[in-house]
């Protein structure tokens, strides 16, 4: 095949690294294992962009780079995980980014309700200069962001009566993610919302500690909510994001080439998770039905309403995560919206 100039400039440039023994082949590829953990299940379309992301990696670098998949949070729920990659003792896991406000404040502008109608509205933020300026913040945490995944919009079960409108949610014990502007959203609604890691919640449900959760369908199908959850409401009431994350002590004793075929892999397999995601939301809410929910749509007039009651917590927020980054979300909403 071809090999471009660049490529041949890096492979004679580490020549002389530390790596030099191990170094046998020209293309600057060594055996390397990557261990890789989600919190959701392999059939769950982020397990099954895993298992695109494996398949890519170990294709584009001959055999060589193999990735260990560990699903259902056998290593650990997301913020576990990730600090697993930080100290290096895990190379790749993908979590929501709600829960890593702690680390990286502004990642809470994505968990502002109601912003994105459409999927092709988050993409555009998610993959232009909003997106990228949040991954930019990641190496001082010693992480690397390879992109966005997704998670996708929200939707509430419970286990007490249907949510039609606004006034519904109040006294709902609704377990929410570790992200300070979900639960001030939620007890703006008069609810009571209890954090929680994801792996706790379907028993939390069982048991009855929480009456409700909120998460897209297709989470909502692959960890049985509906064995303990009778009413699913479509409020689509947020949209959260993957984000694709590597240790970056790992990343930085990766050669250029390894590098930059692990990118692609990351991006490629994203892209399949993003179009696999919206097909198995869609089949999703038939199964739920099936299997015996009450779904409920909300109406837009409705759903402006939640909209109205949050806007002051939306607000407080923006102020803390910089409101020109919040009005550069905006503003890129409003350009596709537009067209
Ligand atoms: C999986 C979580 C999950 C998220 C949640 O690790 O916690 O409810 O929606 O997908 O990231």
């Amino acid at each position: 095949g071809v090999i471009l100039p660049g490529v041949l400039l890096l492979s004679a440039c580490s020549g002389g690294t530390q790596n030099e023994s191990a170094a046998t082949s020209a293309d600057g590829i060594q055996e390397r294992t990557i261990k890789a953990g989600i919190g959701n299940s392999e059939s769950h379309p982020q397990g099954q962009g895993m298992v695109k992301f494996k398949e890519l990696l170990e294709e584009k670098s001959g055999g060589k780079m193999k990735v260990q998949n560990f699903f259902d949070a056998t290593l650990g729920d997301d913020l576990k995980m990730t600090e697993a990659l930080q100290g290096g003792l895990q190379e790749v896991t993908v979590p929501s980014t709600s829960p890593l406000v702690g680390m990286i404040k502004e990642f809470g502008i994505y968990d502002f309700p109601f912003v994105f109608n459409t999927e092709k509205e988050a993409y555009s933020v998610l993959d232009g200069a909003v997106g990228q300026k949040l991954l930019d913040k990641l190496p001082e945490h010693d992480l690397v962001g390879l992109g966005y995944w997704e998670n996708g919009f929200r939707n509430l079960t419970n286990s007490k009566h249907p949510v039609n409108t606004a006034e519904d949610f109040k006294g709902l014990k609704i377990r929410t993610m570790q992200n300070e502007v979900h639960l001030e959203a939620f007890s703006k609604l008069g609810a009571n919302p209890s954090p929680m890691a994801f792996s706790e919640v379907f028993t939390a449900l069982e048991s009855g500690t929480v009456d409700g959760q909120e998460n897209p369908l297709a989470t909502i199908k692959t960890q049985k909510y509906s064995e303990v959850q009778d009413y699913l409401s479509l409020t689509k009431h947020v949209y959260t994001p993957f984000v694709f994350l590597v240790s970056k002590k790992f990343w930085d004793s990766l050669s250029e080439e390894e590098q930059k075929i692990m990118s692609e892999a990351a991006q490629e397999a994203g892209e399949y998770q993003r179009a696999l995601n919206q097909e198995e939301n869609e089949k999703a809410l038939k199964i739920l039905e099936e299997e015996g929910m009450k779904i409920n749509e909300v109406s837009p007039e409705e759903a402006e309403k939640m909209k109205e009651v949050i806007q002051p917590v939306t607000d407080e927020f923006a102020k803390k995560f910089g409101s020109d980054l919040v009005e550069e979300m905006m503003s890129e909403v409003e350009k596709v919206r537009g067209n």
